[in-house]
């Protein structure tokens, strides 16, 4: 009798989780992206800053006393070519430990799609001077000289130079601009996709992204800080080369 009471029970709960579920897949998850950071592989958050122990593939020594950067229009393609794109950015802080989750805010169907991508940065169309209040005031904008618009990341601290000397860095990143002719800008776009790979969404999905802060200075162009170390945003060339090096720096994650 109590094993029979035990199946009755367990089918009742087997049923009803069943029934939940098909739910949850007609009103879809809130997907959370995680930004999880190291250098080749070594774990690095707000309290690994200020000590220069990191190397560039270069060989400088580095430390890392500010990061911020921006992801936009995080996208989920199905396989028949939809896609869902999730209008909205997210200001990653790892200085101030804010934003290193980003909870979509809306919600994503549960499945599996082909490709999660996001943009790094601002894409043309939302990259508006002054468009947007939150990064106003966390002075992300990008002086009119240099166009307007916003910053796609700051990256910054010390480095050792090559006369064994501490030396500040700010590798800021925003769209190229030539400014040789202050009445005739030149520019050229610095926003990349990112794209993550195959992601199964289940309900409340949670997606780590690797991000390898190391990549930034390795490949294609082997950063030298001792030639490029300040006053990049007006350096169309340095911008160019941010770029390239952008490509590799992110990578799925765990996925739940
Ligand atoms: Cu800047």
């Amino acid at each position: 009798m109590r094993k029979l009471i035990a199946i009755i029970v367990l089918s009742v709960i087997v049923f009803s989780s069943c029934g939940e579920e098909e739910e949850s897949a007609l009103q879809g998850t809130n997907v959370s992206l995680n930004y999880k950071h190291n250098w080749d592989g070594a774990e690095v958050a707000s309290t690994d800053f200020n000590v220069i122990q990191y190397f560039t593939a270069e060989g400088d020594e580095l430390s890392i006393e500010k990061l911020r950067y921006l992801v936009s229009d995080v996208t989920f393609h199905k396989s028949n070519g939809e896609t869902i794109v999730v209008e909205g950015y997210n200001l990653v802080d790892v200085t101030n430990n804010e934003n290193l989750s980003y909870v979509t805010p809306v919600e994503i169907p549960v499945g599996t799609y082909t490709n999660v991508s996001f943009t790094f940065g601002f894409d043309n169309s939302d990259n508006i001077d002054g468009a947007y209040t939150d990064l106003n005031s966390a002075l992300w904008n990008v002086p009119m000289m240099l166009g307007g618009g916003y910053h796609f990341m700051q990256l910054e601290g010390k480095f050792i130079n090559n006369v064994a000397t501490e030396q500040g860095y700010q590798y800021h990143t925003i769209k190229a601009v030539d400014n040789t002719d202050p009445n005739n800008l030149v520019f050229q776009d610095t926003f990349f996709t990112v794209n993550l790979g195959e992601v199964i969404v289940h309900n409340n999905s949670s997606v780590d992204v690797n991000v390898n802060l190391a990549e930034w200075f390795k490949d294609p162009y082997q950063w030298k800080l001792n030639d490029w170390n300040s006053m990049l945003m007006p350096n169309f060339d340095a911008q160019v080369k941010m770029h390239d090096n952008g490509q590799n720096v992110f990578s799925l994650g765990f996925v739940n």
